[in-house]
């Protein structure tokens, strides 16, 4: 058995590849990345990375912004099943057919769907720059806002605005439960709830701190607090141990068809990749994302405005 870690490193500098990881991948290839981050900074890290091929451990639709704003690079990606049910939520031409009974809205996307729908975007945003992105736009222009239905309606709260949003939701952040969080707080009275806006509004109404990936992290670096319940994908809590080996964080409990758990807010598509398939998927340059050019150019419209919204 070949040392995993060893063979990424030397297939890294004999491919002048580097690797992108989102935090919701499991440690090990956390570990061996060369940027960890959100989608937001993995998209500015692809746009601006001078390697000739971009090693994405994440989902599908961020290996394909990844290609989106820089098209001359080779894409690979451990996985290519890894999915997204926001993603899968709002195929592109069920959603054109719901954007012609609002012709004259303007289509504000969550980064998390595919390269089709961000065609039919006007702007597209990441948890880390949504309220900006919607307050960027003028209070009496009509907003559709896809896919995520939570993180909408936590931006309409926010901003005062009322979008129009479409029904999709986020398989992992969609199953914490109020009353299992609750019961949490009872048991660790001096936690923080810390909750990203995917979650419901059942769970964020009794958040202490609601934000993206990368605001909750920051937030258990600058708060003198100790001991923290985390209200997203469990990969997060590496970097939050590493950056804070003193304190102490809890997984916030999910609830499905009547299934509790303590410590299961596992995205499935993320967690497909593996240091095994990382590798091969370096070493064979495949699977590769590959999108045709004419999606790569509306696709990069929108990006590139909230990239400059957001700068
Ligand atoms: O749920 C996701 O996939 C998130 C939060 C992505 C991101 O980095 O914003
Ligand atoms: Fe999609 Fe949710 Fe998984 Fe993120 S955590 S990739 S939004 S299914």
């Amino acid at each position: 058995m070949k040392d995993l870690v060893e063979e990424i490193q030397r297939l890294k500098k004999e491919k002048n590849a580097v690797i992108l990881a989102h935090y919701y991948q499991t440690a090990d290839i956390q570990d061996v990345a060369d940027y960890i981050g959100d989608s937001l900074g993995l998209s500015q890290e692809a746009a601006k990375t001078e390697a000739d091929m971009i090693v994405f451990a994440g989902v599908r639709f961020m290996a394909e912004t990844a290609k989106i704003l820089s098209p001359q690079k080779k894409v690979v990606l451990p996985d290519f099943n890894a999915g997204c049910s926001l993603e899968e939520s709002a195929p592109a031409d069920k959603f054109m057919a719901f954007k012609e009974q609002y012709p004259d809205a303007l289509v504000i996307s969550y980064v998390n769907c595919s390269a089709e729908l961000k065609t039919l975007t006007d702007i597209v945003c990441t948890s880390t720059n949504a309220v900006k992105i919607v307050e960027s736009v003028p209070e009496d222009q009509q907003i559709i806002f896809a896919p995520d239905k939570n993180l909408g309606a936590y931006l309409n709260k926010v901003t005062g605005r009322n979008m129009i949003l479409w029904d999709g939701a986020c398989m992992v952040h969609e199953t914490f439960s109020a009353r299992l969080i609750e019961e949490m707080r009872n048991k660790y009275p001096n936690a923080k709830l810390l909750a990203h806006p995917e979650s419901v509004n059942a769970v964020l109404e009794h958040a202490d701190y609601i934000g993206s990936t990368t605001g909750l992290l920051k937030y258990t670096i600058n708060s003198p607090e100790k001991e923290f319940i985390i209200a997203t994908e469990t990969g997060i809590l590496h970097q939050m141990q590493k950056a804070n080996p003193d304190k102490i964080f809890h997984v916030a409990a999910t609830e499905r068809n009547g299934t509790y758990c303590a410590s299961c807010a596992d995205c499935p598509h993320m967690k497909l990749n593996t240091m095994e398939k990382l590798y091969l998927c370096m070493r064979d340059e495949s699977p590769e994302i590959i999108l045709p050019e004419s999606t790569i150019r509306d696709a990069r419209k929108p990006i590139d405005r909230m990239l400059e919204i957001s700068a």
